[in-house]
């Protein structure tokens, strides 16, 4: 298996299912950068869905601990940094983030002491120096030109205790209005991460072992926003469990959560007591207890796994992943499936008061790329508790398989809305022949927001070039 999940031709590209937010800009271009700097302007005017840490005053300020180092947010746009003016207390060690959230090649450099943080257009790096002592030191960026062209500030050490005191706000002016291009400070946490991560298993014999850990973490959704969710291994959704068709499958489940729970395995043909329902074919995980489920995986398909105890509360929270059974070699499936230099996964659903895509919303969502001319498959599963019509742009697809299972030759048709209602799945087709940067999204159009604002939730790009 490569190293992006579903993603045959990892080699060559990107991870699929690990691609992030670097290509919606890369793709859509300095509009996009723009629109969605007006969208994230809202959050620095406190307006939703951004939540934004402010202090006094409703400065923008740096988040630290009392005992931790500072962090300092800057942005990196096309061409400026959207503050032109950081504060720490005191000396000692500092954190930056910086995003890029232009669309070419920026830095954020500072001389002495010497620290240069390169995001890509895009994305996000990290970086930390210590400051010994009280001053103003010049921060720019050091491609050519930039900094001639303003891309420059300062950042001012105070006289205070530094690490151990608390960071005064960022800016010493009062906070500037918003403006089409301004963008988050929010971002003093690492990228998103990302669900559907493969999963490894270990072999017992012939047995192939899963083990997964039901545990509450803090789930980023787009950047800077965070819910609380109840996650398997700390992802939204869960690991991907990949087998194959006859393949003995064993998953335990330790619980760590602050309620009983199940695994139920939504799809595959199994033992009445591996069906994993709570008080029905078993009685649930206690808290702190641990549980094996054990089967022959059969058939081949695109499949769920999900807790099924207070499920409407559990499953919403992020208790939710996909199973896929590839076909056994040689059979027919495993011939089609041959075709595919593109295999996608998409699991839709609702979390923490936002529409989602693997975990996230636009513009943290999955880019899918593909080069012209390739054949791409998407499996998309619906995970949550709405009905999702699928929107492609700029294509219309086959759709080849439902719930997992191929349709015959002659019941494949042809979509461009597909609506998927919850725990359904369908597994789609098309041949890249159109290039551009397309969205597929949701067509309820509320699920492309991100509480209202627009555009967000249910988006994420294809992008064929
Ligand atoms: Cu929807």
């Amino acid at each position: 298996m490569s190293a992006g999940p579903l993603d045959r031709d990892s080699g060559n590209n990107p991870p699929t299912i690990t691609a992030s937010v670097a290509g919606v800009f890369a793709g859509f271009g300095i509009l996009v950068a723009i629109g969605l700097g007006w969208t994230l302007a809202r959050s620095v005017a406190g307006q939703p869905p951004f939540q934004l840490a402010t202090g006094p005053g409703g400065a923008v300020t740096l988040s630290a601990a009392s005992a931790e180092p500072p962090t300092l947010t800057v942005a990196a746009r096309d061409i400026s940094f959207d503050n032109k003016t950081l504060n720490v207390a005191g000396p000692g060690l500092v954190n930056f983030v910086v995003s890029n959230t232009g669309a070419i090649e920026h830095d954020f450099t500072i001389d002495i002491p010497k620290v240069k943080i390169a995001p890509r257009p895009g994305q996000r790096a990290t970086g930390a120096v210590t400051f010994e002592k009280p001053g103003t030191y010049s921060f720019y960026c050091s491609l050519p030109g930039h900094r001639e062209a303003g891309m420059e500030g300062k950042l001012i050490v105070g006289t205070g205790a530094g690490l151990s005191s608390k960071v005064e706000a960022a800016s010493t002016a009062a906070p500037a209005a918003p403006t089409p291009t301004m963008v988050s400070h929010a971002s003093s946490a690492t990228p998103p991460v990302r669900g559907n991560q493969p999963i490894q298993p270990v072999m017992d014999g012939a047995v192939k072992v899963f083990s997964l850990t039901a545990s509450v973490v803090q789930w980023e959704i787009i950047p800077g926003v965070f819910s609380e969710a109840w996650a398997y291994n700390g992802q939204v959704p869960g690991p991907v469990i990949r087998v194959a068709e006859g393949d003995r499958v064993r998953v335990t489940i330790k619980n760590q959560l602050p309620d009983t729970t199940v695994i139920h395995f939504h799809g595959p043909e199994l033992p009445n007591s591996m069906d994993g329902v709570a008080d029905v074919t078993q009685p649930p995980i206690p808290v702190g207890g641990s549980f094996t489920y054990e089967f022959k995986a059969t058939p081949a398909g695109t499949y769920i796994y999900h807790t099924h105890q207070n499920s409407a509360v559990q499953e919403p929270k992020g208790l939710m992943g996909a199973l896929i059974i590839d076909p056994a070699p040689a059979s027919a499936e495993a011939v089609r499936d041959a075709k595919f230099d593109r295999d996608y996964l998409q699991v839709l659903g609702e979390f923490g008061g936002y529409f989602i895509m693997n975990g996230h919303s636009f513009p943290a969502t999955d880019v899918m790329e593909a080069k012209v001319g390739e054949r791409v498959r998407i499996r998309l599963i619906n995970a949550g508790q709405a009905a999702h019509p699928m929107h492609l742009h700029g294509y219309h697809f086959k759709v080849i398989g439902t719930d997992g299972r191929p349709l015959p030759e002659g019941a494949i048709y042809l979509k461009d809305t597909l609506n998927i209602s919850p725990g359904e799945r369908y597994d789609i087709e098309f041949v890249a022949d159109n290039p551009g940067v397309w969205v597929f999204h949701c067509h309820i159009l509320s699920h492309v927001t991100n509480q209202g604002v627009d555009p967000g939730g249910m988006i994420a790009v294809v992008k064929v070039v």
